[in-house]
């Protein structure tokens, strides 16, 4: 099988998408719902090569409009993949739960029987990952995400994606209809829906993306930066940023993806779906609170810009610190992607602990090992007034992010940048000398904290010295939870996992 037609389209190219909806599902009726998974794939599972061509009409219909001077016209491009958690493969007949398989990670061919996927913490599921590790608060989870009576809730997720509210509804109806309608009652107009289906959807969630486009609910220009990867996308020359990864750390079975995972599971990546709740109101307030206690922005012509700027690695509108740690005026480094943080023992420009530099080092390190491709969507309102006034979220108006990563390796990949670099004051390592102590400091946006750990606090230059100006932080990021899922290849859809 072509590899582009092969794999789901959100891994990678990323489907097209303004709006989202998660399809949390539970398998109830495991031979009838592979018999309906079968017919599905074709019917609608959106594959690389067809988000391809999502892709090329956009830009078309970019071009199209910008040549006539008429606002280009937006294409319905609906889009759906399909995932499985531990709990749903095992459903399925796929997956044995047992003390190997939840223990151990990867190339462990003799404990692991001979089709079973790899990968430990999938085996676990978020809940017992990051609560058991003391990470996440259980009582700050959403429902959907805290097993009951023992048992996980969530076996898998479609994801059905649109660029119009309208024909992302009329396509969550069909995807629905095709595992939950009486047999036989196949005209959309007057369909039945069984009492006893396959599947069951106890959980939906929404994304959406702002008005203002492109940036999320911090304001930050968003989706500027994801690893490319050889074979699959046009790599910059070298000596330019950033560099491509191997398509192992991202897709199961390829060259650098060191798991030994079964045949079935080539093409296939490892899928993190997160709520993370964003307290915007309160952010504004800490940054308007905190403008002047840094020395760096006191020779800044707009101090909360800078010190906001400083925590992403990179101003709202795009442009990264790195380029330029004075302003974002230059409108060829909006979304500029080519720096690497050099000289790497130094953070006069980008602060060693910045988030971008956390999640993705660049020169920081001899070559790049734990990488995801980022596919998340905002959800919630904007904010209102009150809330602006009052500078405090209203609990009834939650936003914040739907954290969605792909990767070949969930302990290399999103498990690693949480706890091992962003939640790690001492990680990027060997700058002990500009940074004292407590070294670079937390990951402001996504940094977690042990009951051990020190109080969360950022190193910043400056800007003076090599040396640092030490702040404190607040935790405007509420993990409400998630799960660890398996995005499967259209082959193994269709032949291993239905058989
Ligand atoms: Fe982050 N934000 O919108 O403010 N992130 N992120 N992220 N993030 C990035 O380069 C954000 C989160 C990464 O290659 C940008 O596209 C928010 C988690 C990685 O240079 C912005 C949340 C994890 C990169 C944000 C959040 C990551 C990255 C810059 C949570 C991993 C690329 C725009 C609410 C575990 C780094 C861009 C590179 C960039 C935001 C979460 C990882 C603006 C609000 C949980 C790898």
């Amino acid at each position: 099988v072509a590899r582009k037609a092969n794999i789901q389209g959100d891994v990678w190219p990323g489907l097209p998408k303004r709006f989202q909806t998660f399809l949390f599902f539970k398998i109830r009726k495991p031979d009838e719902f592979k018999t309906r998974l079968r017919s599905f794939v074709d019917e609608h599972i959106t594959t690389a090569q067809e988000a391809c061509d999502m892709k090329n009409q956009i830009l078309e219909a970019k071009t199209q409009a910008q040549k006539h001077g008429v606002p280009a016209k937006i294409l319905p491009l609906p889009g759906v993949n399909i995932a499985f958690a531990s709990t749903g493969l095992a459903a399925l007949g796929k997956f044995t739960f047992n003390e190997a398989a939840v223990k151990k990670d990867r190339n462990l061919s003799k404990i692991f029987k001979k089709n079973q996927l790899r990968g430990g913490l999938f085996g676990k599921g978020m809940y017992d990952d990051l609560v058991g590790e003391g990470w996440d608060e259980p009582k700050e989870l959403r429902s959907q995400f805290k097993p009951s009576a023992g048992k996980r809730l969530i076996d898998g997720v479609l994801m059905v994606t649109a660029s119009r509210a309208e024909d992302l509804r009329y396509k969550v109806l069909r995807v629905k209809e095709h595992f939950q309608k009486e047999p036989g009652s196949d005209d959309p107009d007057t369909v039945r829906l069984s009492n006893d289906p396959c599947l069951d959807f106890p959980f939906t969630n929404h994304g959406k993306t702002r008005p203002e486009k492109g940036k999320e609910h911090f304001g930050f220009e968003d989706g500027i930066s994801q690893p490319l990867i050889e074979g699959l996308d046009e790599v910059a020359p070298k000596g330019k940023e950033p560099k491509a990864v191997k398509p192992g750390l991202i897709f199961a079975r390829h060259e650098g993806d060191d798991m030994n995972q079964p045949e079935w599971a080539e093409d296939g990546s490892f899928l993190v779906i997160r709520d993370l709740q964003q307290l915007v109101p309160e952010f504004e307030k800490w940054l308007e609170d905190n403008k002047h206690n840094a020395p760096f922005a006191a020779d800044s012509d707009d101090p909360k810009e800078k010190l906001a700027a400083y925590l992403m690695g990179r101003w709202r509108n795009g442009t990264p610190v790195d380029e330029n740690p004075h302003h974002d005026k230059d409108p060829n480094l909006f979304r500029s992607n080519n720096f690497d943080f050099h000289p790497v023992d130094k953070h006069e420009r980008c602060p060693f602990a910045a988030h971008i530099r956390k999640m993705r080092p660049r020169g920081d390190l001899n070559h790049d090992h734990a990488v995801i491709i980022r596919r998340g969507i905002s959800y919630g309102d904007e904010v209102t007034p009150e809330e602006k006034t009052a500078q405090k979220s209203d609990d009834a108006k939650e936003r914040g992010l739907m954290f969605v990563c792909y990767q070949s390796d969930i302990r290399n990949g999103f498990n690693f940048l949480t706890t091992r670099w962003a939640s790690n004051h001492h990680f990027p390592d060997r700058k002990a000398n500009f940074v004292g102590e407590h070294g670079p400091g937390i990951d402001a946006i996504v940094g977690q904290r042990l009951a051990h750990h020190p109080e969360r606090s950022i190193g910043l230059p400056d800007g003076k010295h090599p040396t640092e100006a030490r702040i404190g932080l607040d935790r405007w990021v509420i993990p409400r939870g998630g799960e660890y899922f398996f995005t499967p290849s259209i082959k193994a859809l269709k032949e291993y996992l239905t058989g």
